[in-house]
């Protein structure tokens, strides 16, 4: 199931449904389980529909493609609304485990049970959907005059253009004009946004739930109290090394832009680090580059890749991309993936209709039709993504054979770790057995070479914490929609320490042009990965008999490391997480420890450096 529809199968359960229950004998264990061998099996076939709706939609975006979609999520959520409300009969039994387990998945389900409002959620949620695939910005010629694009004649740019520009533009007026750009395709869905809000927070409140933000922490096998808790917890471990990388960045982009860069509150302007959303900064590695590192020269991996690629198609060139990706499963153990996902797979963005760039991943059977939806360039990113997303795929497919309500990740945050945890891998050793770098960098490099790392790992995580921190406040009601802009801003200022180049307001609606806003895809998953992928990647190393440094750990071709990866994978949602996670690394919590002793030698060398610049560490925020 395309993970986004997995997430949309969330329903809900009228109060009035109760009383409707006829008063029968109490229900027997056979009961429960012929009930939920139906769920199953109708839920399987409902979501199988919605998957292959939301996938032409995704892929061909059009009114009708969008109705379409639309309509295939709403017979899902009806269908699941009317199970949870018919599950209330089995509620508090003694089941068997599994059986207890999956209706326990089931009741984390919550939307409108008037079918009028849930027509006009799945309506309100596709079309957010389209409004971002749709979303571009054109340049007037003088804007674009003297910049390199490959835009269509209009000088139309979608987020796909706009990555490489933001990445490679080293001009803070060009950088701030793209970012100003982009920004404008999110007001349009403002007023939709806040209908989405109320639709969803209905249905979540007819469930029980106090609203959808209590819903989404509802799914991680504890409270959702102990969720946020655990968020913290982490957090607090690992925000004092978020700091010294800041400080360490802002004083080498000063170096370079000067008072384009400089602010007197300490924050740095967020056009400026590589990224759309300022969420990852590898990108601006060449310009916050040690200088002390030898002779050392960091390799520029898209020259390597375009280079060992070739002069084919951007079609051609797209699946070679994947195929590294594939490559580093196979070396596991993994068996490759099946031809239909090269036939089905969008690798490119087509010429000629609008789709959603967004990267994903899809199992459109829930058994083997796996597809890959991108639309690749090649480049450092994309390499990088295709690990990411490729991880899906193969968790996907190695839990196919469980039954539906465990066909999913251990939690979200795993199903988002798997890839990246791979992706550590791609280590000079490794890049040096592709011949994509002819030789292995002698032991100075590695303090640059964690810095390239921690540019997109560390520098994601209070952007992977504040979205649901953001959203969380939208569903409790906290933020008011008149407050959407403004507490956006507030959260971003607080804990990446960014600030938007050109004044803000509320005409404004900033949260909306960051994918999984309109997407509807919760986002707190993505900060546990963080720390969850430097827990696989250690027990990987470990299984491996891997001895040295962990941040010149590669697993690749490690036979061990796959057979471990695997029973975690096939496991699905069979069982807590904390079960899970305990057979794969012998913890059975979130855990910053390996993250942070990866890291350890970069975050001594950034005191270090911090303290001789005398870079004062922090910055002011009105709300801090
Ligand atoms: O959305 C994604 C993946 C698809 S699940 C490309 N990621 C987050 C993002 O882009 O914001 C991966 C990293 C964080
Ligand atoms: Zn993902």
């Amino acid at each position: 199931m395309h993970l986004k529809s997995a997430l949309l199968a969330v329903a809900f359960l009228p109060v009035f449904a109760v009383a409707q229950t006829p008063k029968t004998a109490a229900p027997t264990v056979a009961e429960a389980q012929a009930f939920m061998d139906k769920a199953e099996t109708d839920l399987l076939a409902l979501a199988n529909e919605a998957g292959r709706a939301a996938w032409v939609q995704a892929t061909f975006i059009t009114d009708d493609t969008e109705a379409i979609a639309a309509k295939a999520d709403e017979r899902l959520l009806t269908r699941t609304n009317e199970l949870v409300i018919g599950a209330r009969r089995f509620k508090g039994m003694k089941l068997p485990p599994d059986l207890d387990r999956k209706f326990m998945l089931l009741r984390l389900n919550g939307s409108p049970t008037d079918p009028k409002l849930v027509a006009e959620l799945t309506k309100v949620s596709t079309s957010l959907d389209g409004m971002y695939g749709k979303g571009k910005y054109c340049r007037t010629e003088a804007a674009a005059a003297g910049a390199s694009t490959d835009g269509d004649q209009k000088n139309c740019l979608g987020i796909d253009d706009l990555d490489v520009l933001m990445a490679k533009s080293r001009d803070p007026k060009e950088l701030q004009e793209l970012w100003v750009g982009w920004h404008k395709i999110s007001p349009p869905m403002r007023e939709k946004y806040a209908r989405l809000v109320e639709l969803s927070n209905q249905g979540a409140r007819e469930f029980g739930f106090r609203d959808t933000g209590e819903l989404w922490r509802s799914g991680y096998d504890m409270t959702p109290e102990q969720f946020s808790a655990e968020l913290e917890r982490a957090w607090t471990q690992l925000e004092p090394l978020y700091q010294e990388l800041h400080a360490y960045v802002r004083f080498k982009l000063i170096q370079k832009y000067g008072a384009a860069a400089d602010r007197p509150d300490g924050m740095i302007p967020a056009h400026l680090l590589g990224n759309m959303w300022a969420q990852e900064w590898g990108n601006v590695y060449d310009i916050v580059a040690p200088t002390d590192a030898g002779s050392f020269k960091m390799y520029d991996l898209e020259a390597a890749l375009n280079k060992q690629i070739g002069p084919v198609s951007p079609l051609e060139a797209g699946k070679k991309l994947t195929k590294y990706g594939e490559g580093f499963f196979t070396s596991l153990g993994f068996e490759p993936l099946p031809a239909t996902f090269w036939e089905r797979s969008q690798f490119i963005k087509p010429r000629d209709r609008d789709v959603v760039c967004h990267a994903s991943a899809w199992n459109v059977d829930n058994d083997l039709d796996l597809r890959l939806k991108m639309c690749i360039k090649v480049n450092a990113d994309d390499f990088t993504t295709v690990h990411h997303e490729l991880g899906h795929n193969f968790y996907q497919r190695a839990y196919r054979k469980q039954p539906f309500f465990f066909r999913d990740g251990a939690n979200d945050g795993f199903h988002e770790a798997i890839g990246d945890s791979i992706a550590l891998s791609i280590t000079p050793d490794y890049l040096k057995q592709l011949n994509l770098i002819d030789q292995i960098p002698p032991p100075e490099a590695d303090i640059p070479l964690q810095l390239r790392t921690a540019l997109d790992k560390i520098a994601f995580l209070p952007f992977g914490l504040l979205i649901d921190k953001w959203r969380w406040q939208v569903f409790s009601g906290q933020t008011k929609p008149e407050d959407f802009n403004r507490a956006w801003w507030e959260l971003r200022e607080k804990y990446q320490g960014v600030a938007p180049p050109v004044q803000r307001s509320e005409a404004d609606f900033d949260p909306g042009a960051k994918y999984h806003i309109p997407g509807n895809v919760p986002y707190a998953r993505y900060f546990l990965a963080r720390v969850y992928q430097f827990q696989f990647y250690k027990a990987m190393c470990d299984a491996s008999g891997y001895k040295g440094p962990l941040n010149r750990c590669s697993f690749y071709g490690s036979k061990e490391a796959g057979a471990k990866l695997n029973t975690m994978l096939e496991a699905g949602r069979s069982k807590p997480w904390q079960e899970t996670l305990k057979a794969m690394t012998g913890t059975d919590h979130l855990d910053a420890g390996p993250m942070i002793e990866y890291f350890q030698p970069l975050y001594t060398w950034l005191r270090q450096q911090n303290a001789a610049n005398k870079v004062t560490v922090g910055w002011k925020t009105e709300s801090k």
